[in-house]
């Protein structure tokens, strides 16, 4: 009793796609690749269309969403694209006073400390986003074949710039709250997962084929505190993305005392980062379909050592039920396009069976 599929899985050259045939287990012609932050600063044509454009405002032009969106379809042949957001900008569309800072990121006027502070914030609407609606439903029509990735931060990780006010290593306010004040944690975790449970949903019935789950700092927890404190609610968030009828990738960076949790959490594929080796990374996460993870600094090594680990990451993959190759963690900035380029085709031209 699978949910009704999407509008756009139903297309059933995007449904074959290598990279929606992966990531529900199934046999596929090569392994297929997309790059976390493929889109972005590493990309000359990025930087151009971006000029004079601040990044959240750049979130809310449909004209540069699709641009900025195709650029990296159009330069790699990547097996997929994900949609150009942010994971704050569901919070800046509800009317949270956040703003995106060159060089340092996310930036909360106001840092949530108080059950006020999270009764003021508004559930999400559809009519608060309307301009990703329009987005996805252009950027579903350019890309063809090629599936699009919606996606979302997970609670604790969104969590974290609201209580801290900004990036943090250490989520020391963050965890202050989660021990010290549970209810106010339980009802700001509450409010993140239904607003991003309610993001997913708009990007997947416009269009989107499958959609990740960044829980990108979750790997700052142990996994007891994780369980009681973080998990409840990511699964929450995926449970309702389970009813949309796409895939679901649920990703972290340092989780390798996680994967399993993260599996449970009620993903289809788990995306591993570059720190626990494949194969060990499947067997972490139970049989389920993996994501990963080639080192993301690799790409500055000499293209023949970089190449040789991409190998090294295809051959451990082939132990999982179905692989999505990828880097684990995001594209850096300084990366050079063109070895992006060549390690595209290599994934392709070396997986094809
Ligand atoms: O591939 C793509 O097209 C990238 C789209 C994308 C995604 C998936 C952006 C654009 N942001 C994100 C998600 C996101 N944002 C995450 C989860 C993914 C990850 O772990 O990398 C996180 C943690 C953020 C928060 C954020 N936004 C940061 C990190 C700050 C910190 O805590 O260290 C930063 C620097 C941003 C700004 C941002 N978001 C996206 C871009 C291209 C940028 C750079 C700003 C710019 O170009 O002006």
């Amino acid at each position: 009793d699978r949910p009704v599929p999407a509008a756009s899985t139903t297309d059933p050259a995007v449904h074959d796609s290598a990279f929606l045939r992966a990531a529900r287990g199934e046999e596929v012609p090569h392994t297929p690749v997309w790059f976390m932050r493929q889109a972005g600063r590493s990309l000359p044509e990025y930087r151009k269309v971006r000029q004079g454009v601040a990044m959240l405002e750049s979130c809310m032009r449909p004209d540069l969403v699709v641009e900025i969106t195709m650029q990296p379809v159009r330069r790699y042949g990547v097996d997929a694209a994900i949609f150009f957001s942010d994971i704050v900008l569901p919070l800046k569309a509800v009317g949270v006073d956040l703003d995106i800072v060159p060089g340092v990121g996310p930036v909360v006027a106001k840092p949530v400390a108080t059950l006020e502070d999270v009764a003021a914030i508004p559930d999400l609407t559809p009519g608060h986003v309307s301009f990703v609606t329009e987005s996805v439903q252009r950027l579903v029509g350019e890309l063809g074949a090629t599936p699009l990735i919606g996606f979302a931060g997970a609670p604790f990780t969104v969590a974290s710039y609201l209580v801290e006010g900004g990036p943090s290593k250490e989520h020391a306010k963050t965890k202050a709250m989660m021990f010290g004040a549970p209810d106010v944690w339980d009802a700001l975790m509450r409010k993140i997962a239904g607003i991003s449970a309610a993001y997913l949903q708009v990007q997947v019935d416009a269009g989107a084929s499958a959609v990740q789950l960044f829980d990108s700092w979750a790997g700052a927890m142990a996994p007891a505190d994780y369980r009681r404190y973080v998990m409840p609610y990511s699964s929450e968030v995926l449970a309702h993305a389970g009813t949309l009828g796409v895939p679901r990738i649920h990703f972290g960076v340092g989780t390798g005392e996680l994967l399993g949790l993260m599996g449970e959490a009620g993903a289809d594929v788990v995306g591993v980062d570059w720190r626990v080796p494949l194969d060990e990374g499947v067997r972490r996460v139970g049989g389920r379909v993996v994501q990963g993870n080639l080192d993301p600094s690799l790409v500055f090594a000499p293209t023949e050592v970089m190449l040789e680990r991409a190998a090294d990451v295809l051959e451990r993959g082939r132990s999982a039920p179905g692989h999505i190759f990828n880097l684990g963690h995001g594209v850096m900035p300084s990366t050079d396009p063109d070895q992006l380029a060549r390690l595209t085709d290599f994934v392709h031209e070396h997986s094809a069976r």
